[in-house]
């Protein structure tokens, strides 16, 4: 290869994450962009070349990199079999009670799902229900407006609070979700998943890829106890208020449904989230952010070299 044949015109990364004190690249956000080396010419000092030589080097490496993790199976099992645990996944906060929180009487129930095998699934819909979406009057569309009240601000960033209770037996209390998607669409009859509205969420898709969240029925065993708290971010749902809101979930892989319904609410009136405070004393952990400026800082650093 030739020196001029050296250049870099332009290295752009997607969305890289510190994971574990090791650093991956995913995600499809663009972080670093626009990064120009110096044009060489033919009379580049030997130094100068080597620089260039390790620039280009280091460019591959994330590159490839970011394209392995990409085309990898990325996943995200969040475990939270324990009181007062919480993660995020995907923008979404996933969070259970430090202690008891009874939704009986302070809640509006509108899907309830039970299968007869090992795994369920299902969504609210006022039209006909599909795969182990339970009848009654505690399946129901669920208007955007209707949550309004239910927004909790963490980081200055708004989330829509919703709420899980799930019914295992004891003796097999794990039970893992591994689908959480939200529709929103301005018909609330709609039938024939997944084509029932526009998919504004869906926890399987961004930088955690492939995710499910576990949860321990014995944390609080008996009927009506809250289980978990979701906070997906409003940003996701537009402000059309009056959209209907399609949640789709399933539960049971790995960890296997049992026993009574699981059932997603929403509070009444209000949040049990306390605004302005994470749950459970969590902050959701901007690593992205941190990278980008680490990352910017070194390129920095790598030019400045190079330029001396
Ligand atoms: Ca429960
Ligand atoms: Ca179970
Ligand atoms: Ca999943
Ligand atoms: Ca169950």
């Amino acid at each position: 290869m030739s020196k001029s044949e050296l250049t870099i015109r332009e290295l752009t990364l997607n969305s890289v994450i510190t994971k574990g004190g090791m650093i991956s690249a995913k995600g499809s956000s663009a972080i670093v962009e626009g990064f120009q080396s110096q044009p060489l010419t033919p009379t580049i000092s030997r130094r100068k070349e080597e620089y260039v030589r390790k620039l280009f080097l280091c460019g591959m490496a994330l590159i490839m990199a970011f394209a392995l993790t990409v085309s990898g199976a990325w996943a995200l099992s969040l475990d939270l079999t324990t009181v007062a645990s919480s993660g995020t996944i995907n923008g979404a906060i996933f969070s259970t009670p430090a202690t008891i929180v009874s939704g009986t009487g302070l809640i509006d129930s509108f899907l309830r799902i039970q299968g007869s095998g090992t795994t369920e699934s299902g969504y609210n819909t006022d039209g006909t229900r599909e795969f182990d979406t339970k009848g009654g009057p505690f399946t129901h569309s669920l208007q955007l407006g209707a949550l309004q009240t239910n927004i909790v601000e963490l980081g200055g960033i708004d989330y829509y609070e919703i709420v899980l209770d799930v019914n295992e037996r004891t003796t097999s209390g794990l039970i893992t979700m591994h689908d959480f998607e939200f529709y929103l669409d301005s018909s609330a009859n709609n039938t024939g998943y997944p084509a029932i509205g526009t998919l504004v969420y869906d926890f399987d898709v961004g930088p955690d890829g492939d995710s499910s969240v576990t949860l321990d029925y014995n944390n609080f065993p008996g009927s009506g106890r809250l289980d978990m708290f979701a906070l997906v971010p409003t940003s996701y749902f537009g402000s059309d208020l009056t959209q209907y809101v399609y949640l789709y979930s399933s539960f049971g892989e790995p960890d296997g449904i049992d026993d009574g319904f699981e059932e997603w609410a929403r509070k009444d009136e209000g949040t049990f989230t306390p605004p302005n405070t994470p749950p459970n004393g969590e902050v959701p952990e901007p690593a992205t952010m941190i990278l980008i400026g680490t990352g910017l800082l070194g390129l920095v650093g790598f030019r400045r070299k190079f330029r001396n």
